[in-house]
C-alpha cells in the first residue's frame, strides 16, 4: 500500500512531515499479510541479516550488535512538560529541547532505507480496551516482530477511519546508508550516546532513535502499552500493568483469572506457561507480559493483553521450566541473539543439553562448549530472545483475545527475595495490597546498574522502568481505583517468593510447576475456604492447607517459608522508611504511611 491508501488526513500529513524530514527512499503501508511478512524477511535474509533455520519452519536467526541487546534504560525518557510529572524515577529531558535534538538526528537518518508505516492495534482490533498506534520504522526487523507483537495492517486503518485516535510512534535505527552502500549484513543501529527513547506523555507521543532492540524498537510493547497507556489509564481511571495474566482451572473445573507483577529475571512468562505438578489442576496463557485491566458494568476489573506474541528471554528456557514456550517456538519464530548449530538449529544456554557441535555464537564466532570452563562466554547472549506467535502456544487460554478482556481474581506481586519475605501471604484490604507492591524488590543477581550484586533493588508493582510519570502519583492512582470498586468485587492482592534461600543458599522451593501448589492455595482464598491465619503481614496458609504431597522438601524448610520473620520484616520497613518511601516527597499516598505504620506497629505489638 502507499501513502494514498490512508484516509485518515491527520495521519497522512504526519506521514508525510516524517518523510520530508528523515527522507527515505520511499514510503510503504503495511498491510499486514504474510506475503508481505514472508517478501521482508526474504529481503533480510538475502542481505545476510537473517539466517533461515533448516530445523524450525519460517523461522530466522538474527544477530544484533553487541551495543544493541537490550532496553537501555540510562537513554529512556519521559519528557513531560514538567520534571516533576516525571517523578523521581525517570530520565527526563525538557521536551523543547529534546525534540531539537533529536529532530536533528532525525534529519536524513532513514537515506538509502525504506520507510514502512505500521498500524497496530494494541488489543483485539475493535475492542473497547484496545488503543492504536501507528509506528513508522526504517527496519525491516522491527515490522516483521511488530508483526508477531501486535495486530497489524488494513483492519486496523479500517476502524482508526478518518479522525480516529492514535498514538503515533517514530523509529529509526539510525543509521543512513549512502548511496550504493548497504548494511552489508550487519545489524543497523547507532552508538550508544547518540540512542534515545522517548516519550511526550502529554501528546501521547514516542520518538525512538538509534537502536533496533526489543523494547527500544517495537514501540507497541513497553513505550505505548506501558509508559504512554500508563498515563491514559491515570486519566481515564483504569490500570496498564506489568503483568502476566493466567487462566487457572481447578480440578471441579472452576475457573479463576489471575495477573502478577514481577521484575525481570522472576520467571513470569514461565508462570504465564506453568504446568501444574498437582494433579487435575491446569493453567493456560491469557498473556506472558503486560496487562490493561478496565472496570467491568458489575464494578469487577477486565483484563486483556495487549499484544498478539511472546517477546521471551530464551537462556534458561527449557523443556522442564517452559514446554509450552519450548512447543511454541517451533515454527514461524524470529531468534534473536541465540547461537546457532551446524546443522540449523537454535542453541543456548540452559536450553537442556549440550551444544550438539561446534556452534556460531550471537557474535558470530566459532564457538565451542567447554564445560571444565565455568568462565567460559556464553554462546547465546543472556537478552536473547524469541519472537513467537501467541497462537502457536499450546497452552494459550481460548479467551486470551476475548475483547471483553478476562475478570480478574487474584493479583501476585513478587521479587526475587532470599530472605523475610514468606512463599505466600494475602494483603487484608485492596491498600494493604497498593503497600506491597510499592515495596517490591528484587535482588541484583549480576552487579549492574552501579547496584551491589546481592542488594534489593526497589522495583515498585515491577513498574520503576516502565511507569510514564510520576511514581507516587501512581501510588495514588492504584489507590484510588480501589475506591472504585468494594472489597468483594476487586481482586484479592497477594505477595509470594519463589526465591528464598536455605542458610546454605541453595533455593529453598523448587519453583515451576510446584507454584501450582501456591495457585491453588490462592483459588481456594478466592472462593472463601477456611484455609488461612490471620497474621501480623497478613494472611498466610494454615497449617496443611498448602497441598504438599508429592513436594521433595523438608519440614524444617517449610516451616520457614511460612511463617512471619519478625527480625526480618522490621528491617524491611526501615528499609523502605529511610530509602525508598523518601523518594517520592509528598507525592507519597499518606494510605500508604499508615499501612506501613501499621505492619511497623503490629511487628512491635
Ligand atoms: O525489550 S523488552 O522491553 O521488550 C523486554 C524487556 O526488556 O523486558
Ligand atoms: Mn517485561
Amino acid at each position: 500500500m502507499t501513502i494514498n491508501d490512508i484516509k485518515h488526513p491527520k495521519v497522512k500529513a504526519w506521514v508525510e512531515e516524517v518523510a520530508k524530514m528523515c527522507q527515505p527512499d520511499d514510503v510503504y503501508v503495511c498491510d499486514g499479510s504474510q506475503t508481505e511478512y514472508d517478501r521482508l524477511m526474504k529481503k533480510m535474509v538475502d542481505s545476510g541479516l537473517g539466517i533461515p533455520l533448516k530445523k524450525r519452519p519460517n523461522s530466522v536467526l538474527f544477530r544484533s550488535q553487541p551495543s544493541d541487546v537490550a532496553r537501555v534504560e540510562n537513554r529512556t525518557y519521559i519528557a513531560s512538560k514538567t520534571k516533576e510529572a516525571a517523578g523521581p524515577t525517570n530520565n527526563w529531558i525538557d521536551p523543547a529541547e529534546l525534540k531539537k535534538t533529536m529532530t536533528g538526528l532525525y534529519a536524513g537518518c532513514m537515506k538509502g532505507r525504506t520507510m514502512y508505516v505500521i498500524p497496530f492495534s494494541m488489543g483485539p482490533v475493535g475492542s473497547d480496551i484496545a488503543k492504536i498506534g501507528i509506528e513508522l520504522t526504517d527496519s525491516e526487523y522491527v515490522v516483521c516482530n511488530m508483526d508477531i507483537m501486535t495486530r497489524v495492517g488494513t483492519k486496523v486503518l479500517d476502524v482508526l477511519g478518518t479522525n480516529g485516535e492514535y498514538v503515533p510512534c517514530l523509529h529509526s535505527v539510525g543509521k543512513p546508508l549512502a548511496k550504493g552502500e548497504s548494511d552489508n549484513g550487519q545489524w543497523p543501529c547507532a552508538d550508544i550516546d547518540n540512542k534515545y527513547i522517548s516519550h511526550f506523555p502529554e501528546e501521547r507521543t514516542i520518538w525512538s532513535y538509534g537502536s533496533g532492540y526489543g523494547g527500544n524498537a517495537l514501540l507497541g510493547k513497553k513505550c505505548f502499552a506501558l509508559r504512554i497507556a500508563s498515563v491514559i489509564a491515570k486519566e481515564e481511571g483504569w490500570l496498564a500493568e506489568h503483568m502476566l495474566i493466567l487462566k487457572l482451572t481447578s480440578p471441579e473445573g472452576k475457573v479463576k483469572y489471575v495477573t502478577g507483577a514481577f521484575p525481570s529475571a522472576c520467571g513470569k512468562t514461565n508462570l504465564a506457561m506453568l504446568i501444574p505438578t498437582i494433579p487435575g489442576w491446569k493453567v493456560e496463557t491469557v498473556g506472558d507480559d503486560i496487562a490493561w485491566m478496565k472496570f467491568g458494568k458489575d464494578g469487577r476489573l477486565y483484563a486483556i493483553n495487549p499484544e498478539a506474541g511472546f517477546f521471551g528471554v530464551a537462556p534458561g528456557t527449557n523443556e522442564q521450566s517452559n514446554k509450552s514456550a519450548m512447543d511454541s517456538i517451533r515454527k514461524d519464530t524470529i531468534f534473536t541473539n541465540c547461537a546457532l548449530t551446524e546443522d540449523g538449529d537454535i542453541w543456548w544456554e540452559q536450553i537442556g543439553y549440550d551444544a550438539p557441535g561446534p556452534l556460531v555464537d550471537w557474535k558470530g564466532n566459532k564457538w565451542v562448549q567447554d564445560k571444565a570452563n565455568k568462565a567460559q562466554e556464553p554462546a547465546a547472549h543472556p537478552n536473547a530472545r524469541f519472537t513467537a506467535i501467541a497462537k502457536n502456544c499450546p497452552a494459550i487460554a481460548k479467551e486470551w483475545d476475548d475483547p471483553a478482556g478476562v475478570p480478574i481474581d487474584a493479583i501476585l506481586f513478587g521479587g526475587r527475595r532470599p530472605s523475610t519475605i514468606p512463599l505466600v501471604h494475602q494483603a487484608t484490604s485492596w491498600n494493604h495490597g497498593v503497600f506491597l507492591g510499592s515495596i517490591v524488590g528484587s535482588e541484583i543477581t549480576a552487579a549492574a546498574l552501579d547496584l551491589k550484586a546481592g542488594t534489593i533493588r526497589r522495583d515498585p508493582f515491577a513498574m520503576l522502568p516502565f511507569c510514564g510519570y510520576n511514581m507516587g502519583e501512581y501510588f495514588q492512582h492504584w489507590i484510588n481505583v480501589g475506591k472504585k470498586s468494594t472489597e468483594d468485587k476487586l481482586p484479592k492482592i497477594f505477595f509470594v517468593n519463589w526465591f528464598r534461600k536455605t542458610p546454605e543458599g541453595k533455593f529453598a522451593w523448587p519453583g515451576y510447576g510446584d507454584n501450582s501448589r501456591v495457585l491453588a492455595w490462592i483459588f481456594d482464598r478466592c472462593e472463601g475456604k477456611d484455609n488461612a491465619v490471620k497474621t501480623q503481614i497478613g494472611w498466610m496458609p494454615k497449617a496443611d492447607a498448602l497441598n504438599l504431597t508429592g513436594l521433595d522438601v523438608s519440614a524444617e524448610i517449610m516451616k520457614d517459608l511460612l511463617s512471619v520473620d519478625v527480625e526480618g520484616w522490621k528491617k524491611e520497613i526501615a528499609d523502605v522508611r529511610a530509602n525508598h518511601y523518601p523518594k517520592f516527597g509528598d507525592k507519597l499516598p499518606k494510605e500508604l504511611m499508615a499501612e506501613m505504620e501499621g505492619l511497623e506497629s503490629r511487628l512491635n505489638a
